[in-house]
């Protein structure tokens, strides 16, 4: 039985030393890369691209890119804004109120916002020309009646995970390329809770859009870069293997 045991326990370590990864550095470097990346797309949905709820202006027009850099990544993830009826960041659900004033909640001011994402709707529907079949994980946020979640990764109360950081870590990834809408809030978000989390994060800028409201957008490139996020162009990744 000994015997048996040890030569079992040769074969394990004759097919560990096989392990081609630790003869082929660069290999090496490329597999590993493709397994603790992920890109994470945030919010491509209807009422975000031009005719929908809350547009974005030129929401659509980066759906080409993010299907191209999606190729690219082993591991994809989509976010999905994703409101019960009456939630909380509607405007509709704060009587005289108007969609882009504020409200005060428990959880801090909350920016109010047409109707948008209802879930199961139309707008609520990932952007039709998105073409990320390989992407393992949909994660949907803002289901909360009461707390919003611009983030992938936390609801607005800054208490509540939405899953995501222990998918990724679960997986393996420590790092995370963002891409989608808007830039200014959700994609945001997403990036400096990805670095709360730990992960390293790298927004794709031409590869996102934002809404730009009282100074928004200058604001969010700001606190990226202040928390550490890394603000990148495609050009950058475009073409690199991460699978
Ligand atoms: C978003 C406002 C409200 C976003 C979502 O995806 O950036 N913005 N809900
Ligand atoms: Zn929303």
């Amino acid at each position: 039985m000994a015997v048996g045991q040890s030569v079992r326990g040769a074969r394990a370590v004759q097919l560990l030393s096989k392990n081609h990864f630790k003869e082929d550095p660069i290999m090496n470097v490329s597999a590993n890369r493709a397994l603790t990346t992920a890109l994470v797309v945030i919010d491509v949905q209807n009422d975000f691209i031009p005719g929908g709820q809350l547009a974005v202006p030129g929401g659509d027009e980066i759906v080409p890119l993010i299907n191209r850099l999606g190729q690219s990544f082993r591991h994809v993830v989509l976010a999905q804004d994703w409101h019960p009826a009456g939630h909380a960041s509607f405007a509709s659900s704060h009587p005289g109120k108007q969609p882009f004033g504020t409200v005060q909640l428990p959880y801090g001011e909350q920016t109010l916002w047409p109707d948008h994402c209802l879930q199961g709707s139309h707008g609520a529907a990932l952007h039709p020309a998105l073409k990320l079949d390989h992407a393992k994980l949909i994660i949907r946020k803002g289901c909360n009646p009461d707390i919003d979640s611009y983030s992938a990764f936390m609801e607005a109360d800054h208490q509540t995970p939405t899953g995501l950081t222990g998918y990724l870590k679960e997986r393996g990834i420590d790092t995370v390329y963002l891409v989608g809408l808007a830039l200014d809030f959700c994609v945001m978000f997403s990036a400096l809770d990805a670095r709360l989390a730990g992960f390293n994060a790298f927004v794709v800028l031409d590869a996102c859009r934002g809404i730009d409201r009282e100074g928004s957008m200058a604001a969010a490139i700001r606190r990226m870069q202040e928390a550490g996020v890394q603000l990148i162009e495609s050009s950058a990744i475009d073409g690199r293997p991460f699978a």
